[in-house]
């Protein structure tokens, strides 16, 4: 029992934790289920792994360098309030369960759920699950705060069942999340042959069904017709460079070069006193691009190859299964600038918001986290712009803007937290009804949510017409 506790801890920790090498993994035993010769396993698991380094240098250097600098101006006005981002929610999360006791609780609890994750998929026959949520790092978030939810908000499981509620409640949401995303993302990726397994997945169900009712899918950012000059926007690196331009240099003229060189707060990132100022603006703005650029390369990298290798999972290994990544793999299949349309408008919709707060003096403020308005709402605007064109692109980001201040603000409150909140899309919706229903029914509340999950697979099965093509995962 010992040993076995201390591989699947090894595993946790180096693999399962670390998306690259899971990822690097997965292509490896797909390659050789495929028999391909020795040579090219080699050749794939190195391109994957390091495709998925390549991503998170992207993902990474957007998140270290533009975080602080919204962090920072809160402090510039003086607002004592919570970050919503899944690393300052992550942050408050532990500290929450440190208090509470419990802290070891969220990585027993992701073992467990991924585990149910693969027993799930194993019983697709049953369960009607096709898909395996393999994007670790964003277990590791998510298991945090879901314990949070569970452990506060139902006092009867703060025991030795607790870790056990917490896990099987994960793994449900990680399996039935990630197959609400088959066939949009099939659509989107014309039969990629991967799902999504991160923090929207609700949210680009409903974008995917609702987003025709704004307009047509011919009318797309791509397809968009702009005066001759404005074409060099269709350009990811020109468009992003220039709106990085008027945005971060607008708020960086407002935080001024004092705020700016102090390393404490900016991290890596921060102003060298004794170069131009003006200069300094400019290559933050511009390393936007560079980031945007660096994510979209290794994302191609590893999608490829984990595409390829993981027919050999889903045809030997996992019957039928797909694999549910990181939402990045999503935004090289929509229109060029879908990306940026969506963080640009999801931003606008959270500012607004935020204002709102302060005018009518809500007890908890807000302060716009990088990864939820960049990450969340770029994804919506790629799956909602591919369906329903520009009109249904630019109001389903703008509404996802609002939605994660206002509920956000909200969860908060019921959770009892201090410095941030998670605030990704789906740890809103539906994750706050599901809060309100552990806390006003308790066990029973915990159990209606399991039923509830469980039930839609069924429902998406139950809706298919062809259910061969469900399977595949194209069914309309
Ligand atoms: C998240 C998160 C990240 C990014 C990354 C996007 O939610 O925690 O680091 O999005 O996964 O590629």
């Amino acid at each position: 029992m010992d040993i076995l506790q201390v591989v699947l801890q090894w595993f946790s920790t180096n693999i399962l934790q670390n998306p690259a090498f899971f990822v690097g993994l997965l292509v490896l035993i797909g390659y050789i289920l495929l028999k391909k010769p020795a040579h090219e396993v080699f050749a794939g698991f190195v391109k994957a792994t390091v495709g998925y380094l390549i991503l998170n240098v992207g993902a990474g250097g957007l998140v270290t360098t533009f975080r602080p600098i919204l962090v920072a101006l809160a402090k510039k006005f003086n607002l004592e309030a919570a970050v919503i981002d899944p690393y300052f929610g992550l942050a408050a999360a532990n500290e929450k369960l440190t208090e509470m006791g419990f802290i070891d609780v969220a990585t027993t609890a992701l073992l467990i759920g991924f585990g149910v994750n693969i027993l799930l998929v194993a019983l697709r026959k049953v369960t009607k699950v096709r898909t395996l949520f393999i994007t670790g790092h964003i277990m590791v978030q998510q298991a945090a705060t879901i314990s949070v939810f569970v452990l506060l908000l139902i006092p009867q499981l703060q025991n030795a069942t607790g870790a056990w509620a917490v896990g099987i409640i994960c793994g449900l949401y990680w399996a039935v999340s990630s197959n609400m995303t088959v066939e949009a993302t099939q659509r989107l990726t014309g039969g990629g042959g991967f799902a999504i397994g991160h923090q929207q997945q609700f949210a680009i169900w409903f974008v995917d069904k609702v987003a025709p009712i704004f307009g047509k899918k011919e009318e797309n950012l791509d397809n968009l017709k702009l005066p001759s000059f404005l074409n060099i926007f269709h350009d990811t690196v020109v468009a992003s460079a220039t709106l990085m331009l008027v945005f971060f240099g607008g708020i960086l003229a407002v935080l001024g070069p004092e705020i700016m060189s102090n390393a404490e707060l900016i991290g890596a990132g921060a102003y060298n006193p004794a170069k131009s100022f003006l200069m300094y603006v400019i290559q933050t703005a511009l390393t936007f691009s560079v980031y945007l650029f660096i994510l979209m390369q290794g994302v191609r990298m590893f999608v490829a190859e984990l595409t390829n290798a993981f027919q050999g999972i889903s045809s030997k290994l996992l019957p039928g299964s797909f694999p549910a990544v990181d939402v990045a793999a999503s935004y090289g299949f929509g229109s060029s600038n879908a990306v940026l349309s969506g963080f640009a408008f999801g931003l606008i919709g959270q500012l607004l918001t935020i204002a709102l707060l302060v005018i009518f003096k809500n007890p908890v403020l807000i302060i716009t986290g990088f990864v939820p308005v960049f990450f969340d709402n770029a994804a919506i605007a790629v799956y909602a712009d591919k369906r329903g064109g520009w009109k249904a692109a630019v109001a389903l980001s703008f509404l996802s803007g609002v939605l994660q201040v206002a509920l956000g603000a909200v969860a908060v409150s019921l959770l009892g937290l201090t410095g941030g909140y998670h605030g990704n899309i789906d740890l809103v919706l539906p994750w706050l009804p599901f809060g309100y229903a552990f806390k006003y029914l308790g066990v029973v509340g915990y159990g209606l949510v399991c039923l509830f999950l469980l039930a839609i697979p069924q429902l998406q099965f139950a809706k298919a017409k062809d259910k061969e093509a469900y399977y595949r995962g194209d069914a309309q």
